[in-house]
């Protein structure tokens, strides 16, 4: 029997842990470790409310304006606001495509590339695990192009954004009610030139890519699986059908697909270092509390009625039903986020004809004193929540779950794991000492610990061991 313990995770978003048991040559146990402190719950008390689109989209470099949507969400939501102009929406639509794009990209290129294909043997690439790279020289050359072509796509993305909402990352044009510039003309030429660049790259070396592993990786289209037990909360609103999306809402149980309801969702944290609490989520609060022995994560454990869900590419492919979703294997998540891009920039393209250059893209909305709402989106890797609630014109609470809070969550009070944990269950670890496995089935999940769990102790090697005042 063996314990391996991968502290940090790199190339993931921000950092993470996991500790497998691999007995008999498989994983007997895994538990999926966040550990930073996000904070970002007392951040936002006592700020005016219209700052929480702007401060929120600061808990995560990669993923911001997926908080920024959802923080304006939550406070429409609040003011009781009328549906968006349609310009609102179709810009909103820009701008996140665009962020979620550069995440594909970059989670492709960047991120996941060195578990399958050998690196350079230069710096900075050395390091890593040496075993399990079968694509041969010349296609490993090619690979060793695109991921420098990658890296210039994701930045094309980003500048993509920035002409939507003025700056990336952390955009300026999300706002309650709208978005604060209407792009027209000559950036509207510049946005369309760079999606037909986008949309080029990931139809002829993107997705042709993600097919090569299927290729020479093919055991990994039955491994890291798990139930396609998972949640979407709807991505890109429908500009001429207020309420629904593109990407349907939509919960996958082990009785099959059913409307989303939010009060059906609870946040454990018997595995985790916080105060537990009883009280409904809107009124909750994230305090740190490292008294009890049974936690080992700065990550919560959301469910839903009960289940763990994961979210994510595949789970909205899934949720949308048009196409078998496969086994819910590693290459299967893989295969669907490289798909996923190519979707949105088609789409995209035909938003950005839509636009009326004439017409209204703010609807100014009042925010009460005082009441509570919920906004829900879909982020990049799954389901995003922010709860706001608001006393004397001021935030009195806030609550965020994450996509990667759902994905990486640690047991709930049943015991039972979370979906990166779960999925690690009977893979086969082939060398203790070097377990690529183990990374791929994580990678496979898109890890952003930033947004789902920043107090590190460096005396004691960033691991849990952290002391708050
Ligand atoms: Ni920091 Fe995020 C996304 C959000 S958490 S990347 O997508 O919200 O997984």
């Amino acid at each position: 029997m063996h314990t391996i313990s991968i502290s940090p995770i790199t190339r993931a978003n921000s950092v993470g842990a996991v500790t497998v048991t691999v007995e008999g040559g498989k994983i007997v146990e895994a538990r999926s470790e966040g550990t930073i402190f996000r904070g970002f719950e007392q951040i936002m008390e006592g700020r005016d409310p219209r700052d929480a689109p702007y401060l929120t989209q600061r808990i995560c470099g990669i993923c911001s304006s997926a908080h920024g949507l959802a923080a304006c969400h939550a406070l429409e939501n609040l003011a009781g606001a009328a549906p968006l102009p349609p310009n609102a929406v179709l810009t909103r639509n820009l701008i996140y495509g665009c962020d979620l794009v550069q995440n594909h990209l970059r989670h492709f290129y960047v991120l996941g590339l060195w578990d399958w294909v050998e690196p350079p043997a230069q710096y900075p690439f050395q390091g890593g695990y040496t075993r399990d790279f079968r694509l041969g020289p010349s296609l490993t050359a090619e690979m060793h192009e695109h991921y420098w072509q990658g890296i210039e796509q994701a930045r094309l993305a980003h500048e993509a954004l920035t002409l939507m909402g003025g700056k990336t990352p952390h955009n300026h044009g999300l706002v309650p009610g709208g978005v604060s510039f209407l792009p027209r003309g000559e950036i509207l030429e510049a946005l369309r030139e760079k999606l037909a660049r986008l949309e080029k790259f990931t139809e002829e070396i993107y997705l042709p890519d993600a097919r090569v592993l299927r290729e020479f990786y093919p055991e990994y289209l039955h491994l890291g699986t798990r139930p396609h037990a998972g949640l979407s909360f709807g991505m890109f609103p429908d500009s001429g059908a207020p309420g629904s999306h593109r990407f349907p809402a939509r919960v996958l149980l082990e009785g099959g697909a059913e409307p989303l309801d939010l009060a059906a969702i609870d946040e454990i944290t018997v595995h985790s270092w916080y105060r537990h609490s009883a009280d409904p989520l809107s009124r909750r609060k994230t305090v740190p509390d490292l008294s009890d022995p049974r936690a080992y994560s700065w990550i919560k454990a959301p469910r839903y009625r009960g289940a763990p869900c994961q979210g994510g590419p595949l789970t909205r492919k899934a949720a949308a039903g048009r196409e078998s979703a496969g086994e819910n294997s590693v290459l299967d998540r893989i295969a669907a986020r490289a798909e996923e891009t190519l979707e949105v920039i088609r789409l995209m393209i035909n938003w950005a004809e839509e636009l009326d250059p004439c017409g209204e893209s703010l609807e100014p909305v009042r925010i009460p004193a005082a009441g509570s709402a919920a906004g829900a989106i879909d982020a990049m890797r799954g389901p995003l929540l922010h709860w706001v609630t608001v006393r004397d014109g001021r935030i009195a609470n806030y609550q965020i779950i994450t996509p990667s809070s759902w994905n990486f969550s640690p047991r709930d009070g049943r015991g039972r794991p979370g979906p990166a944990e779960e999925a690690l269950l009977g893979l086969p670890v082939e060398d203790p000492a070097e377990p690529v496995e183990v990374g791929r089935v994580i990678r496979s999940f898109d890890p952003c610990y930033a947004c789902s769990a920043h107090v590190i102790d460096l005396r004691r090697g960033n691991r849990k061991v952290i002391r708050l005042p």
